[in-house]
């Protein structure tokens, strides 16, 4: 007889917890509520900064595709330098001539290049010059009138000639 009591207690207990669970799935406290909200709000505000990350991605792979097509772009409105002052501001900010030398991988050509692309960044027009005797390549240009030679690899200039006998603007365009 104690055994069949104890025995129906102890089931009597397994019945009331099974209850007591079922109740407790039923309907959950507040508190767990609560983390179930937290949780979702997390998941989603998670989902919302991948998709954020993955459109600033996006996004700066387009500003980078036009910042190169505008250096690249062969823009209208490139002038001559009206000025000595103009040329030896645009020399003084470009840093074409701070290039490390290499030998053929980085040498005249490509410092003379490179000053020609800034240039044409800035708006300028700055040509490639081969002097053939020397085996050297440098840079020229218009300022007004004259026509300036540029060693890129130094900033050096020197005004070498007159274009046209008389001062004409319109020639520079
Ligand atoms: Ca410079
Ligand atoms: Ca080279």
């Amino acid at each position: 007889m104690k055994k069949i009591t104890a025995f129906l207690i102890i089931l009597l207990f397994l019945v009331g917890q099974g209850y007591a669970c079922n109740k407790h799935n039923d309907a959950p406290s507040p508190a767990e509520v609560a983390l179930d909200d937290a949780y979702n709000r997390l998941y989603t505000q998670q989902q919302m900064m991948a998709t954020q990350s993955e459109i600033i991605t996006i996004q700066e792979d387009v500003i980078s595709m036009l910042e190169q097509e505008v250096i690249d772009v062969t823009c209208p409105d490139l002038y001559y330098f009206s000025t000595e002052k103009e040329l030896v501001y645009f020399l003084a900010q470009d840093k074409t001539n701070e290039n490390e030398f290499v030998e053929t991988t980085y040498d005249c050509d490509d410092f003379s290049f490179d000053l020609v692309n800034n240039a044409k960044t800035k708006g300028y027009i700055i040509h490639p010059e081969v002097l053939i005797e020397q085996g050297h390549m440098i840079c020229w240009t218009l300022v007004g009138n004259k026509v300036y030679l540029i060693e890129p690899q130094t900033d050096e200039y020197i005004a070498i000639s007159n274009l046209d006998k008389e001062v004409n603007n319109a020639t520079n365009k």
